[in-house]
């Protein structure tokens, strides 16, 4: 399984993590020249950009290091989007993977198909700013934050092969829904049930206001998710190269404990209260973005 930490591999999810953030932020901004291969003129750029940059890079960064560990582990796994007002990181991601183009053969892997995707995002007649039913494989639309744990747990009960990856922004996680549904864990049983692994998306800001979470240190929210009866893995860095293999590491460490958390119980038939892992994932909000 070295084949999938070797430096070779990284540097390739670098560059895989590179192209999504770029797909993202050509659909926000460009209508033409999606290479800009020539110089950039005013009718190659949308007059009213919408859309959230500051959510997309680390959801692209923690959606490049789940296809590894999907990979390495084989697993059935999919992904919740609790801040799915980063609709690029859906369309980006299919895109590269090849499934846009297999529901919308008009938008060809090239630089034809490239200047459609980039000019239908947030523009009338085109696609939502927000993961939504038009992206290949979206099962439920998002939109209000809140929903994406209990959703993500709600899937995976008497599912026991599945995990729902359910990133949840650090703004969500101060809404009601979220944080009473850190209990849902409750009702997870690791014999008959799949498993969820949360991932907090810990960019300091919901929108441009500091979260309450983000501001609050290791300990303080270790002893926080502790309480509520789950296990957290950290980590932080803005570095790709330094981060990827702590990422790794992380993402790792967390899918081997729900394997072995589900293996003890289906073999001695004792479902018990185990203590589930999630990750405290801190990324700069608008990471990789110029600073001017
Ligand atoms: C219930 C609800 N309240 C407010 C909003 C408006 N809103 C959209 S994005 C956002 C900030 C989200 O912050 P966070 O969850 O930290 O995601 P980030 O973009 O930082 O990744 C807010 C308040 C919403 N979509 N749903
Ligand atoms: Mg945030």
């Amino acid at each position: 399984m070295t084949e999938y930490s070797t430096p070779e591999y990284f540097a390739k999810m670098t560059r895989y993590w590179q192209a999504a953030n770029y797909l993202s932020v050509g659909q926000l901004y460009l209508k033409d020249n999606p290479l800009l291969k020539r110089t950039i003129v005013a009718t190659d750029v949308k007059v009213h950009p919408i859309g959230h940059w500051g959510t997309i890079a680390g959801q692209n960064f923690i959606y490049t290091h789940l296809n590894r560990v999907i990979n390495k582990y084989n697993l059935n796994m999919f992904y919740i989007e609790g801040p799915g007002h980063g609709g690029q990181v859906m369309v980006s991601n299919s895109y590269l993977d090849g499934t846009y183009t297999e529901d919308y053969p008009e938008v060809t892997q090239d630089q034809q198909g490239m200047q459609k995707l980039f000019k239908q995002f947030s523009f009338p007649g085109g696609v939502a700013s927000h993961a939504s039913a038009q992206t290949p494989g979206s099962m439920h639309e998002g939109g209000e934050l809140g929903y994406s744990l209990s959703h993500g747990v709600g899937a995976i009960l008497d599912n026991p092969d599945e995990i729902a990856a359910v990133v949840i922004g650090d703004g969500e996680s101060e809404t009601g829904p979220l944080a009473a549904s850190w209990f849902s864990n409750t009702f997870i049983n690791p014999i008959n049930d799949g498993a969820v692994l949360p991932i907090i998306h810990m960019n300091g800001f919901k929108i441009s206001n500091p979260t309450i979470l983000s501001r609050k240190s290791d300990e303080d929210v270790r002893k926080y998710l502790e309480g509520a009866g789950w296990a957290p893995i950290f980590v932080e860095g803005d570095d790709p190269e330094k981060l990827n293999p702590e990422m790794a590491r992380a993402l790792d460490e967390a899918v081997e404990s729900i394997r072995a958390i589900q293996q003890n119980a289906r073999e001695t038939g004792n479902a018990g209260q185990p203590h589930w892992p999630v990750v405290v994932f801190r990324s700069p909000k608008g990471w990789t973005g110029p600073k001017e």
